[in-house]
C-alpha cells in the first residue's frame, strides 16, 4: 500500500471484494516492478519482445481482432439526469448501469491479479493536475499507463491523506466479449468502469475517459476546459515562443502538427517548433488573465500508419526506444516493426497485425491495422518543449479547429471574434476515420473534435465556451479553422500538408499579432493568397486561391446541415449560437 488515504483504501477494498482477484499489486512505478511485469507479459505471450539492439525497451502487442478501436456505441455517460448527458451521448440511469455491470465485475478477476495504478494527469504538483487510480487486470494497461501518465507513489503525494478528489477507474478485460463491452462514465461519482476491451482509448482510463469525458465535466463546474487539442510552440529567430492549441478529430493530424519540422525557409531563419502535447489540453485562465494550457499526458498514443521519416520524423524518433506498439506488422527478418506508409519497402517475412504470416510484396491485405498505434514516452521526442513539465502551463495565442473536408472548408480562415469562433468550432465536420469502430470516410459533425469525448450536454458545453470568452475578454486567443485535406477532381490532396502546415501557422500567428491584413469573406477572414508563403513549394498562388475558395452554394447547403444539427439540442442550444447561424446565412446571401 502506497497511501494511508482512507477514501482510496476503502474504495480499493470495495472493488477487490467485487472483482475477487487472487492477488492485489500496488504499482509503485519502480523500474524493478515494471521490468518484472514486462518479463511476465513476455512469458505469457501478452507482449512480444522486439529487437533490443535496434529498438531497446520496445514491445509489440496484438489485440483481438474485434477490439481495435474506441467503441462509441458502447460508451455511456451515466449522469443522474438524461438531459445532463445530452443528445450526443449514450445515456443510462446510473443505478441501472451499476445494476447491469456489478454482476459482470463480480468475480471477474478470479484467477487474475488486480493492479492498482495511482497516476497523475498533468505534472506532479501542478495546480492544473488531477489524480486518478486505475484498477486493472491487464499488464498491457499498466505498462501503457506508465508511458502515458505519471504513475506511482508520487501521484499519491498530490492527493494527500484526506482528499477524496480522485477519479476511480475500474477496468477488466473479462473475456474481451464485444457484446458485453462497456465503457461507462459516472461523472457525478468521479467514476469510470470499463469491461471486455483491451484497446487504447477504451482501457487507458486516464486518457479519453478521464482527461476528456470526466475532466470536461469537472472543467464546466470549476471554470476551465478539457479539450481534444494538441499544443505546439513556435519559436521565432528572436527566441520568443508563441503557443497554438488545435483540435482535430481522431486521426486527422494532431500528432503530426504537434511535432512538425519547419520547412527549410523557416529553419534557415532560425524558427523552431516545440511540442507540448499531441492529443489533450487542459486550459484555464491564468493570473494575468490569459488562457494557459497543460498537456495532462506524459506520452503519445499515436497512429502508426502514415508515420514516416518524411511525414513525421519526430514521432518516428520518439518510437525508437521504450515504446509499446499495438497492432502493427512484425518484420521477422530483424524482429522490428512495419506499417503502411513507413517506407516503400514492406517486409516479405512478416506477421500481420492479426498474427498471421504476411508477405508485404505479394499479399494485398494490410500488414498493420489502420488504427495501429505506438505508445511512446514524451521525453523521447526530439522537439519536446522545455516547458513540458511547467506546472503553470503555457499561454495560448490561438485556437485552431479543423477536420477532413474534401471540398467545403478552405485551407484556413479566422473567425470574426470569440463568439463567431465558438460557432466555427461547434459546426466543424469531418470524415470519420479508423480511430473509432464503424464506417470510415462519412462526413459527420464533430464540434471542437469533442463529439465522442464531451462528458456532459454539448449544449451546455457550447455555453461554457461562450462563458470562457466573457471571462478572458480581450486576452482571449484568436480562433481559426484549417483544412489540410481539400482534394482535386482526382481525389488527391491539393495542399502538401505535414511540415508545410507551418506556413499556415505563420499566417495565424501574424494575425494574432496584427502583422498582416486579411480578406473578409462570408465565413471569416482569409489570407490574401500572396500572404501564404509558398517559397520552395511546387505550387503557385493560383493553387492557394483554389484552396481558399469559398463555394457559396456548398456553404448555403452547409447552413442547412448546421441548422439540423443544432435542432437536436433544443432549449440547451445557447441563443448566441442561433444568432451566429443567422449571421452566417445573412452574409451568404
Ligand atoms: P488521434 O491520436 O486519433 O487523436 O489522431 P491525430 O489527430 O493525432 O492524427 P495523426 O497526426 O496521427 O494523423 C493521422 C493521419 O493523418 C496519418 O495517416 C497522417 O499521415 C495523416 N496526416 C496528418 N497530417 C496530415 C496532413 O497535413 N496532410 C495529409 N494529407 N495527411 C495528414
Ligand atoms: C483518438 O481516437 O482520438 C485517440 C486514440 O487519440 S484513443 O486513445 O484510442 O482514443
Ligand atoms: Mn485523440
Amino acid at each position: 500500500m502506497l497511501t494511508s488515504n482512507k477514501n482510496v483504501l476503502n474504495w480499493v477494498d470495495e472493488m477487490v471484494s467485487l472483482c475477487k482477484p487472487d492477488k492485489v499489486v500496488w504499482i509503485d512505478g519502480s523500474e524493478e516492478q515494471l521490468d518484472d511485469l514486462i518479463k511476465r507479459a513476455i512469458e505469457s505471450g501478452e507482449l512480444i519482445e522486439l529487437n533490443q539492439e535496434k529498438l531497446p525497451g520496445c514491445l509489440l502487442h496484438r489485440t483481438k481482432q474485434n477490439d481495435v478501436a474506441r467503441v462509441e456505441d458502447r460508451t455511456f455517460i451515466c449522469s443522474e439526469k438524461k438531459e445532463d448527458a445530452g443528445p450526443t451521448n449514450n445515456w443510462c440511469d446510473p443505478k441501472e448501469m451499476y445494476g447491469k455491470l456489478t454482476p459482470m465485475f463480480d468475480g471477474v478477476m478470479n484467477g487474475r491479479i488486480m493492479y492498482v495504478i495511482p497516476y497523475s494527469m498533468g505534472p506532479i504538483g501542478s495546480p492544473l493536475a488531477k489524480v486518478g487510480i486505475e484498477l486493472t487486470d491487464s499488464i498491457y494497461v499498466v505498462l501503457n499507463m506508465n508511458i502515458m501518465t505519471r504513475i506511482g507513489k508520487a501521484a499519491f503525494e498530490n492527493l494527500g491523506d484526506v482528499s477524496n478528489d480522485f477519479v476511480r477507474g475500474l477496468h477488466s478485460k473479462a473475456d474481451i466479449n464485444p457484446d458485453k463491452r462497456y465503457i461507462v462514465h459516472f461523472p457525478q461519482d468521479n467514476t469510470i468502469w470499463s469491461i471486455n476491451s483491451g484497446y487504447g482509448g477504451n482501457v487507458l482510463l486516464g486518457k479519453k475517459c478521464f482527461a476528456l469525458r470526466i475532466a470536461s465535466y469537472q472543467g464546466k463546474n470549476e471554470g476551465w476546459i478539457a479539450e481534444h487539442m494538441l499544443i505546439v510552440g513556435i519559436e521565432n529567430p528572436k527566441g520568443e515562443v508563441k503557443y497554438i492549441a488545435a483540435a482535430f478529430p481522431s486521426a486527422c493530424g494532431k500528432t503530426n502538427l504537434a511535432m512538425l519540422i519547419p520547412p527549410e525557409i523557416y529553419r534557415k531563419k532560425g524558427y523552431k517548433v516545440w511540442t507540448i502535447g499531441d492529443d489533450i489540453a487542459w486550459i484555464k485562465p491564468g493570473k494575468d488573465g490569459r488562457l494557459y494550457a497543460i498537456n495532462p499526458e506524459n506520452g503519445f498514443f499515436g497512429v502508426a500508419p502514415g508515420t514516416s521519416e518524411k511525414s513525421n520524423f519526430n514521432a518516428l524518433e520518439s518510437t525508437k526506444k521504450n515504446t509499446i506498439f499495438t497492432n502493427v506488422c512484425q518484420n521477422l527478418d530483424d524482429n522490428t516493426v512495419w506499417w503502411e506508409g513507413l517506407d516503400k519497402n514492406p517486409p516479405e517475412h512478416a506477421v500481420d497485425w492479426t498474427g498471421k504470416p504476411w508477405n508485404g510484396k505479394t499479399d494485398n491485405t494490410k500488414g498493420a491495422h489502420p488504427n495501429s498505434r505506438f505508445t511512446a514516452p514524451a521525453k523521447n521526442c526530439p522537439c519536446i518543449s522545455p516547458e513540458f513539465d511547467n506546472p503553470e502551463g503555457v499561454p495560448i495565442s490561438a485556437f485552431v479547429f479543423g477536420g477532413r473536408r474534401a471540398k467545403t472548408a478552405p485551407l484556413v480562415y479566422q473567425s470574426f471574434d470569440w463568439n463567431h469562433g465558438v460557432f466555427v468550432g461547434a459546426t466543424m465536420a469531418s470524415e470519420t476515420t479508423a480511430a473509432a469502430a464503424g464506417e470510415v470516410g462519412v462526413v459527420r459533425r464533430d464540434p471542437m473534435a469533442m463529439l465522442p469525448f464531451c462528458g456532459y450536454n454539448m449544449g451546455d458545453y457550447f455555453k461554457h465556451w461562450f462563458d470562457i470568452g466573457k471571462i478572458v475578454g480581450d486576452k482571449a486567443p484568436k480562433i481559426f479553422n484549417v483544412n489540410w485535406f481539400r482534394t482535386d477532381d482526382d481525389g488527391k490532396f491539393i495542399w502538401p500538408g505535414f511540415g508545410d502546415n507551418m506556413r499556415v501557422l505563420m499566417w495565424i500567428l501574424d494575425r494574432c499579432e496584427n502583422n498582416v491584413d486579411a480578406n473578409k469573406t462570408p465565413i471569416g477572414y482569409e489570407p490574401k493568397p500572396e500572404d501564404i508563403n509558398i517559397e520552395g513549394l511546387d505550387i503557385d498562388t493560383k493553387t492557394i486561391e483554389d484552396l481558399l475558395f469559398v463555394d457559396k452554394d456548398l456553404w448555403k447547403n452547409e447552413t442547412k446541415g448546421i441548422a439540423e444539427f443544432f435542432d437536436m439540442f433544443g432549449d440547451k442550444l445557447p441563443k448566441e449560437m442561433k444568432t451566429q447561424l443567422e449571421n452566417l446565412k445573412e452574409r451568404l446571401k
